[in-house]
């Protein structure tokens, strides 16, 4: 039996500064084992401090001890890396040091995928993926590309730095139900929308469905660009992609209904997530 732990519990990212710097303890995870709370601890602060050499030592224990992949994505390496990104914000990092902490997740994606692939048991679509053009970041997409193919798909990843002829070329041989676009940079998130412009001249957006990630993006940037749906993390880009194959697998990309459709189920998930808040 996997063993079960919160990580849905939203975190404030200035609160978590305090949690983890004030007692270099955490106050997450609390219905964790004491071990695997420490072990997590740990591997949250192997992020921050980028001791990549180590990190795969921190992940066997918890997996001997049952905790999923998903636990471990969810958990202390969504923290440990948000804690990175406030240093760098801050400029209480540099770019070397979050180097290594890129390297931490990447060596701990690399252990994770196959148990996180094992996963998947049907086949229920195709889905290309790839960060835009200028953009190198790939952590959250590799995330989100892991969770797809779990949940069934086939993801083609086109990697980083996808400059729009290639997401075109991609859509021709592969011929995909999505597409989704990740930028982290304000500076980038714009080829998303250049991306979408060229799918459009060549005659491919109704063929496709466009989904669009990455931390700078949002609601309001999607329906600006005339994207399909948008997803705040690798949970929410599955949800949505299930729904498309399984309810709007006929209706076209780009039309204003899908667009409609995936909203109301953000607003679903809100609804859900208050309730039982109230409930509890
Ligand atoms: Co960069 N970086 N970085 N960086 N980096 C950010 C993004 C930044 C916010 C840091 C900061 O200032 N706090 C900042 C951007 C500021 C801005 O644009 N406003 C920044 C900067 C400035 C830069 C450089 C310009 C720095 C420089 O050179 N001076 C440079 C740019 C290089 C380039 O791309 N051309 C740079 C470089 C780097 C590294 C190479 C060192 C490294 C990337 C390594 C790698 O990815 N291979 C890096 C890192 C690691 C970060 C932070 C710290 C962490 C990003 C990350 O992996 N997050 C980041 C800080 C931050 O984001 N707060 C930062 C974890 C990941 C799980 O989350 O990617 O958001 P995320 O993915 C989520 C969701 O967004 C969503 O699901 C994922 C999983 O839940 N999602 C999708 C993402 N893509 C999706 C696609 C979908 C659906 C959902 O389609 C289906």
């Amino acid at each position: 039996m996997p063993l079960t732990i919160d990580t849905d519990t939203e975190w404030d990212i200035e609160d978590l500064q305090y949690d983890i710097e004030d007692t270099r303890e955490t106050d997450r995870w609390l219905d964790a084992p004491a071990e695997i709370k420490e072990a997590f601890h740990q591997l949250e602060w192997n992020i921050i401090d980028g001791e990549h050499e180590d990190t795969i030592d921190l992940i066997e224990p918890c997996l001997e001890a049952k905790v999923t992949a998903r636990t471990l994505i969810a958990g202390p390496m969504a923290t440990g890396i948000a804690e990175v990104g406030r240093r760098f914000k801050m400029d209480e990092y540099f770019l070397p040091e979050v180097m290594m902490s890129a390297k931490c997740m990447h060596a701990a994606l690399g252990r994770l995928k196959p148990l996180i692939i094992a996963e998947k048991s049907e086949e229920i679509g195709t889905v290309i993926v790839g960060t835009v053009q200028g953009d190198l970041h790939d952590i959250g997409k590799k995330i989100v590309a892991m969770m797809l193919e779990a949940a069934g798909f086939t993801v083609v990843d086109l990697g980083v730095t996808v400059p729009p002829e290639d997401f075109i070329d991609a859509i021709r041989e592969h011929d995909p139900d999505i597409v989704g676009f990740s930028a982290l940079l304000t500076t980038t998130m714009n080829m998303q929308w250049e991306t979408i412009k060229a799918i459009k001249n060549e005659g491919l957006r109704e063929q496709v469905k466009v989904f669009v990630g990455g931390a700078p993006i949002s609601q309001a940037w999607c329906d600006k660009i005339g994207a399909d749906a948008y997803a705040q993390d690798a949970l929410v880009a599955v949800d949505k992609a299930r729904a498309v194959m399984s309810t709007y697998h006929n209706m076209k990309g780009g039309d204003p209904e899908l667009h409609a459709a995936m909203i109301a189920m953000d607003e679903e998930r809100e609804r859900a997530k208050a309730e039982s808040a109230t409930a509890g």
